[in-house]
């Protein structure tokens, strides 16, 4: 399915990809943080004691097509911050899984926040 503009035409939005649902509204989420570029919402199966997604609105695939924006990928990363400190100590892990063989599974861009306790090596 192609990627197209939403509603307020502005951002590129594929109505078929659950990220862009749950940004939407169309899906419920328990969000921690949004703006005007991201949202930030409790993954349904949390890895660690915090673990929030940074969902930029705009429809991108992964980190790569996120780092063709760098404000976007800049911004990203301090909310990803924002959160840690809010949620945690503000220490925390920043995963981005890109493409299949690492481990993604939904094909819209997200950074995994990882924080509280002690993370283990290697964990996600
Ligand atoms: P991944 O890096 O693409 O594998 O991460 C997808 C994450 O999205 C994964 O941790 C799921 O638990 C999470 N998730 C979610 O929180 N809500 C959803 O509706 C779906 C996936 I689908």
């Amino acid at each position: 399915m192609g990627t197209s503009v939403n509603r307020n035409d502005t951002l590129r939005h594929d109505p078929d990809c659950i990220f862009c649902r749950i940004l939407a509204g169309e899906i419920p989420s328990d969000r921690v943080h949004e703006d005007e570029k991201v949202i930030a919402f409790k993954d349904l199966h949390p890895q660690a004691p915090v673990h929030v997604l940074v969902v930029p609105r705009e429809h991108r695939r992964d980190v790569t097509e996120l780092a063709e924006d760098p404000a976007l990928l800049a911004h990203t990363a301090t909310v990803a911050a924002k959160v840690a400190a809010e949620q945690a100590d503000g220490d925390f892990r920043l995963v981005f899984n890109t493409g299949a063989s690492a481990g993604q599974t939904v094909f819209h861009v997200h950074a995994h926040v990882l924080a509280g306790g002690t993370l283990a090596e290697g964990e996600l």
